[in-house]
């Protein structure tokens, strides 16, 4: 169960950001409502929420998500992929320290993502993208083998339509993973119960499971209705302005 997690809205300067989905720029005030009712959605879920003020200096820093990545055992402070998010870090790993004794860094010439880190129980699969090198995946593996965790390395960089493993996986529970299509048949998911996401509805693979809901973005009826008849108990949530910008719902937060 989560009971805590770290937010930050977007800043004014957040269309500066960096995207590959050419949809147009994103509306600073739907995007503050969208996250507000992001952020609400969270409380519901039972978790009390440290909210950042937004940092107009780093366009992307909404994305928390990618500086971090929390485990019930200890944190990994991340090395963002891209130069312009290095900045990041510094007040994640402030604020994380009031929470956490265990943390561990990832150090040049390691880059990690948060979103290319996916935790499926006490395994976890680490994307190496463009943004995750092999180095920093292969510091990160230590860390969390440090932690008692097991990991498997996951190559992307050839999938050119996700910018992170969890734009296209969500760990559900049970041993139960929703996929986009270029990854299912990996040797490395063999052993889990797949939930398959079309290439229509992929961006919608980026679903978020918060103690007993699984937050889903709004538009894509098809894996909504699968996670229905599989009892997931789904919320749905407007990202049309987070998508502009390649972010969704896992990216959002921190939890833990
Ligand atoms: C970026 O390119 O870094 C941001 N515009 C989007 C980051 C999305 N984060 C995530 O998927 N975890």
């Amino acid at each position: 169960m989560f009971t805590r997690a770290v937010v930050r809205p977007p800043g004014k300067s957040f269309d500066g950001g960096l995207t590959s989905a050419e949809m147009g720029k994103p509306d600073f005030d739907v995007a503050v409502e969208q996250h507000e009712a992001y952020c609400r959605v969270l409380e519901e879920c039972g978790l009390r929420l440290t909210r950042l003020a937004a940092d107009d200096r780093y366009p992307d820093s909404t994305f928390v998500e990618d500086t971090a990545i929390l485990t019930r055992r200890g944190a990994v402070i991340c090395r963002p992929g891209a130069v312009s998010r290095l900045g990041e870090t510094e007040e994640i790993a402030r604020v994380l320290r009031l929470d956490f004794t265990r943390i561990y860094t990832i150090h040049e010439p390691g880059t990690v993502d948060g979103g290319d880190i996916c935790e499926a129980g006490d395994h976890f699969f680490i994307g190496v993208s463009n943004r995750t090198n092999e180095n920093g995946a292969t510091q990160l593996a230590r860390f969390l083998a440090e932690l008692g965790y097991t990991s498997t390395l996951i190559e992307i960089r050839g999938l050119s339509n996700i910018l992170h493993l969890k734009s296209g996986i969500a760990y559900l529970d049970d041993s139960r993973i929703v996929i986009i299509d270029e990854l299912k048949d990996r040797k490395e998911f063999s052993g889990y119960d797949l939930i398959h996401v079309n290439a229509e509805e992929a961006y919608a693979a980026n679903c978020l499971p918060v103690n007993d809901r699984v937050l889903i973005a709004a538009g894509y009826p098809g894996l909504q209705r699968r996670l229905r008849d599989l009892d997931y108990d789904t919320i749905v949530l407007d990202m049309s302005e987070f998508q502009k910008m390649d972010g969704g719902l896992s990216c959002l937060s921190l939890r833990f």
